[in-house]
């Protein structure tokens, strides 16, 4: 089978991908971002390619409808809108996962022929406040460094990130040149512990919202030490005095941190003068993001600390395109490749290559006001692709009704449900990863093509293809006549040609006139090229600015509930809830809450925690740890309503935001929490797929079907109708073992002598092997044994998986630890855990680390 050299369409490290249509899936070793590596999610995506639960065929209402239909419905909708309510009626909420070229045509359409700049995105959500603080501090929206900077690096500090969660083949490089080089130093600030502190030299376990207190004072610092590089400063950088005045009124102590581990952490950063400075959504996603951002680029731009190798501030973005979203100005208050709304002479170039009727003239709503203007009713219409904002948006159950109240929405997406798309008049099928072709940006700038090596199924068509058949229908067929993503791409690049003469970063000569087809992973201005050590930053002056940044004040808070993610989930799941070998790394919708709160609230391990808010509640397992600080919480973003019904994180977070990026404070909410006083807990897998009902009820995939965890607060009158409900096990024989004394129910169904459906039911949170159970399904098994909830003779129970590509289980790590396997290459001999994508190494490094403690104890 021939492979196709292609893309990763997870996260932002961009990295090579060879596929074929029969699932194979490897690490492209030419791709200079991974070198042949793949994390947990880039090696199951030969999992998530097949065609259930996709949409492949237009929808109008609950209808099937043919393509020129709903198109001609779509486009007359919008016209219908703007002639009577004007452009700034309708709006597009569009995604980092799209294609440049997806991008650069749904932007020009809303920019260049409606005429309003209602065009906003997912990455207002994940790298509003980075772009807002480059645009404030260089003048562009620039990323100057690029990931060797990593490898040159004598300390990276890692803020507000969980790499190796969330960009593991970084982590992975970092890993890597740490063991080569010892000597490299790495510090993780960030109010949890995470996967990503186990590889750190140090981890400041920083307030929420501490940040700008710790970089103003190392600013100050900086300072008083004479770590400055007054030559840059003078000739290259402005208001370096008011930043400096602002630090000092600042009190570092307002970190949260000890003097101690303050001056540990400034005196490390003044003597090693390779730093980088990696951050993301610790940083971005906050009330006062953009402020953090600048506080860190003060302190790389005053000691000149920018732009030469192994020397930078990094913003990694999140998703594999949020870069090229920004290149071609997807963004509420963008226009196009890094030119400014606000710039007649920028507006005028476009419009003139554009040869378009109109141009925006000023910003656009960006998302949280453009949701709040679907509620006051201002918009007639609104277009959502590739994104799901009624479970990503914060206060998200409000967010679903705004989308309720829009008269006319349409949602494109490769799935047939998602929470947003049950709210939709109209869905449109869009190819998927694999099936589409066109290039992305990832963070280093370097764009590398997505190439197909699968037919579009059904009726799905790229989006490009849809937002231009929807244009040539609202009467700019020849302005949107793009025979293919290649020729999107030509006039994007073109643009950036017609507009050079302005001298912005934006430069992509290397890809003029170039072959498409067989287009290399290049970085603009230039492979290996980065920014601002020569001291020309974007700013009228040509100089850099530091900004004066004042330290949020502390309140006084119950519990600070952070978000975040998992290793080996995506978002809303919508693809990587596919894969059984992803689903079971955590497979229910959780909270980390410290051991002393947890006491202190009557919550014992694996109880179930209510999170309240002004907003909304949810229902959450207690994942009890000194991971998380006192006074905090900590739950992933990831579970929707159609995985658990009461598992809706954002339901419970406000829609503050950043007042200069607009982007939501997703990390910092105020929550209340107690215990979920459960009359009955339950576990039940089925070879159906079940749909979660009752006040706590959360599905997993599983190799075998599907798994669900359960609570409920009224007793079934009934267990064996409620386990055939819940089961969809409809017929069949059920055998059914109670013991009344302490409440414990436990029922088979088998079915033409196989084991259709378990369902365990307790007045305690239920103890039972759920992979061993799970492992039963479909086997010839008999009730009895399936009930006996522990592993039968002859089989052991592997636990739960730590090691998603080999599908290693926490026992049988645990076993080869106890047979001798001392390190993280040893776990590997023997089990094989870790050698694929190695995402799970720092679990298997904890998992070491517990086995010794006993020992270190003595
Ligand atoms: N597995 C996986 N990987 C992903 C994604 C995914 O869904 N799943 N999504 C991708 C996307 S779009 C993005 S944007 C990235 C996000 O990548 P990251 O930003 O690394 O991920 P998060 O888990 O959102 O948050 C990072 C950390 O910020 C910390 N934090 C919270 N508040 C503060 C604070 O006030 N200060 C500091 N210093 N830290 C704080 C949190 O405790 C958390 O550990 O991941 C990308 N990669
Ligand atoms: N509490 C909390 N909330 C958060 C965050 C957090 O850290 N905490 N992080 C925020 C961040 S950084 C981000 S980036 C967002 C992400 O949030 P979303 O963008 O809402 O999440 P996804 O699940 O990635 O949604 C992508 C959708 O596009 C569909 N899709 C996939 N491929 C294609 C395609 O080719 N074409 C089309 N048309 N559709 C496609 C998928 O099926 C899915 O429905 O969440 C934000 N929300
Ligand atoms: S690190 Fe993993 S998710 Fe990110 S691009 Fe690489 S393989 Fe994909
Ligand atoms: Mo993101």
């Amino acid at each position: 089978m021939s492979l196709t050299r292609t893309a990763c369409p997870y996260c932002g490290v961009g990295c090579g991908v060879l596929a074929a249509a029969d699932g194979t899936i490897k690490g492209d070793p030419e791709h200079p971002a991974n070198f042949g590596r793949l994390c947990s999610k880039g090696s199951a995506l030969g999992e998530t390619l097949d065609l259930q639960g996709r949409l492949l065929a237009p929808q109008i209402g609950k209808r099937r409808a043919g393509w020129n239909e709903a198109l001609d419905l779509v486009a007359n909708r919008f016209a219908d809108a703007i002639r009577d309510h004007g452009p700034d009626s309708v709006a597009f909420y569009v995604s980092g996962q799209l294609l440049t070229e997806d991008y650069y045509v749904a932007n020009k359409l809303m920019k260049g022929f409606i005429g309003s700049a209602n065009i906003d995105t997912n990455s207002r959500l994940c790298m509003a406040s980075s772009v807002a603080g480059h645009k404030r501090a260089f003048g562009t929206d620039t990323v100057p460094g690029t990931y060797e900077d990593l490898e040159e690096a004598d300390l990276i500090v890692l803020v507000g990130s969980n790499l190796a969660w969330c960009h593991p083949v970084l982590h992975q490089r970092i890993a890597a040149a740490k063991a080569k080089r010892p000597d490299l130093r790495v510090v993780n600030v960030d109010p949890r512990q995470t996967a990503t502190s186990e590889l750190a030299d140090m981890h400041l376990r920083i307030a929420p919202d501490g940040d700008i207190a710790l970089f103003n004072g190392l600013l100050a610092h900086l300072v008083d030490t004479g770590a400055t590089d007054q030559r840059y400063v003078q000739d290259h950088v402005s208001g370096a005095r008011a930043a400096i005045d602002a630090a000092r009124t600042t009190n570092p102590l307002d970190s949260g941190l000890t003097k101690g581990d303050l001056q540990r952490f400034f005196q490390l950063w003044a003597q090693t003068k390779k730093v980088v400075t990696v951050y993301s959504q610790g940083v971005n996603q906050s009330a006062c993001g953009t402020d953090k951002v600048n506080a860190i680029l003060n302190c790389h731009l005053i000691t000149g600390r920018i732009g030469t190798p192994g020397c930078g501030p990094f913003s990694v973005t999140g998703q594999p395109n949020a870069m090229g979203g920004r290149e071609v100005g997807g963004l509420a208050n963008m226009l196009a490749n890094h030119l400014d709304i606000e710039n007649p002479d920028h507006r005028n170039a476009v419009q003139t290559y554009w040869q378009s009727p109109t141009i925006c003239t000023e910003p656009g709503l960006k998302a949280v006001d453009l949701f709040q203007a679907c509620a006051s009713g201002q918009i007639k219409a609104l277009w959502v692709m590739s994104t799901n904002p009624a479970v990503s948006m914060p206060d998200a159950s409000g967010v679903a009704r705004d989308i309720a109240n829009v008269p006319f929405v349409i949602v494109s997406d490769i799935m047939a449900r998602t929470d947003t798309g049950d709210l939709a008049d109209v869905r449109l099928p869009a190819t998927g990863w694999g099936e589409k072709n066109g290039s992305v940006t990832n963070s280093e700038r370097r764009i590398s093509r997505q190439r197909a090596f699968l037919p579009a199924p059904g009726e799905a068509r790229p989006d490009w293809q849809i937002i231009c058949d929807v244009a040539a229908r609202m009467g700019w067929r020849d302005a949107f006549a793009y025979a293919s993503p290649d020729a999107i791409f030509a006039e994007y690049v073109g643009l950036a040609r017609a507009t050079r003469h302005f001298g912005r970063d934006l430069d992509l000569s290397v890809f003029d006139n170039v072959d498409y087809e067989a287009l290399r992973p290049t970085q603009w201005p230039e492979n290996g090229k980065r920014f601002f050590a020569d001291g020309k930053f974007f700013h009228p002056d040509g100089k850099a600015r530091m900004l004066p940044i004042a330290a949020p004040r502390r309140m006084a808070q119950r519990f600070t509930l952070n978000t975040g993610r998992n290793r080996d989930q995506w978002h809303t799941m919508t693809r990587t809830g596919k894969s059984t070998r992803l689903g079971t790394h955590l497979a229910e919708p959780y909270v980390e809450i410290h051991p002393g709160d947890a006491a202190s609230l009557g919550i014992k391990a694996a109880d179930l925690v209510q999170v309240d808010s002004l907003y909304g509640r949810v229902v959450l397992r207690a994942l009890i740890t000194e991971r998380v600080a006192p006074a905090q919480l900590f739950a992933p973003m990831h579970w929707t309503r159609q995985r658990a019904t009461a598992g809706l994180i954002n339901s419970v977070i406000a829609s503050d935001v950043d007042p200069v990026s607009g982007q939501p404070a997703l990390k910092s909410s105020l929550v209340t929490a107690k215990k979920f006083n459960a009359k009955w807990f339950g576990f039940a897998a089925s070879v159906n797929e079940m749909v979660p009902h009752g006040p706590y009820a959360a599905v997993a995939k599983t190799q075998s079907g599907w798994q669900m965890e359960l609570a409920g607060t009224d007793t079934p009158a009934d267990w064996e109708t409620h386990a055939r409900q819940i089961t969809g096990i409809t017929t069949g024989e059920i055998a059914v073992v109670e013991i009344p004394v302490s409440g414990v129910v436990r029922l088979a169904i088998v079915e033409d002598g196989l084991l259709k459906a378990v369902f365990f039911a307790a007045t305690e949170p239920v103890a039972l092997s759920r992979s061993e159970a799970v492992g039963l399904l479909g086997t010839p098994v008999d009730a009895l044994t399936a009930l006996a909830g522990r592993p039968t003779a002859g089989r052991r129970d592997p636990g739960v998986t730590v090691c998603a590509c080999f599908n290693i289980g926490r026992n049988t790590l645990l076993e080869a630890a106890n047979a001798g396997a001392a390190s993280i290459d040893a776990l590997g001999e023997m089990t094989c855990a870790g050698t694929n994508c190695g995402s799970c190494k720092p679990e298997l490094a904890a998992l070491l680390q517990q086995m010794i403690k006993p020992m270190a104890a003595e």
